[in-house]
């Protein structure tokens, strides 16, 4: 089992636009390992691999409380979407900071699986809200940059006071 590091808030390397996957292979499949070891130990819900400075565009998510429910996403794209909701998002490069963003409230998501197979999927709720957050890191986005820039300046104060705190 392999923990990999998480870039922290305001890393550049967040910024990174990543390239698609072009063969699911060992590789592939180790990054994805090692990216759901992560995830689960953190705990989040989902990750993204921006966020282990690799910048493949793989996606992991999973949702239930037992961690047995892992969805893998290569190459994601998001082929339709409709609505508007409001959900209070958290993410491990931004530790202990939870904001509301507006994103769409329903998605139907395009990706390989973690066998090189296509799918599509659609999604609502926490699903829809992940699915997004995740792309955008994929896309160098991360949601602090959905958010006012007094919000964005109380929040880089905030998260260095607490790894001063740390130190
Ligand atoms: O663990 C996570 N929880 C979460 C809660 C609300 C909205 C989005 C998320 S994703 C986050 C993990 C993470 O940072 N993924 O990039
Ligand atoms: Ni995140």
């Amino acid at each position: 089992m392999a923990l990999l590091p998480i870039l922290q808030y305001p890393d550049p390397k967040l910024y990174t636009v990543a390239a698609p996957v072009t063969a699911v292979d060992e590789d592939i499949r180790r990054l994805i390992k090692d990216m759901a070891d992560t995830m689960y130990a953190a705990p989040g819900v989902g990750l993204a691999a921006t966020q282990v400075n690799d910048h493949r565009r793989v996606i992991v998510i999973d949702l239930s409380e037992s961690h047995d429910h892992l969805q893998v996403f290569i190459n994601p794209e998001i082929v339709a979407r409709s609505g508007v909701a409001t959900c209070e998002e958290g993410c491990l490069s931004v530790p202990g900071i939870f904001e509301k963003v507006a994103r769409a409230e329903r998605i139907t998501v395009r990706a390989l699986d973690g066998r090189g197979e296509s799918f599509t999927l659609e999604a609502e709720g926490l699903l829809a809200v992940c699915v997004q957050h995740e792309i955008d890191h994929l896309e160098g986005k991360v949601f602090v940059d959905y958010l006012s820039r007094l919000k964005q300046q109380r929040i880089l104060a905030r998260l260095k006071k607490q790894k001063r705190q740390i130190l």
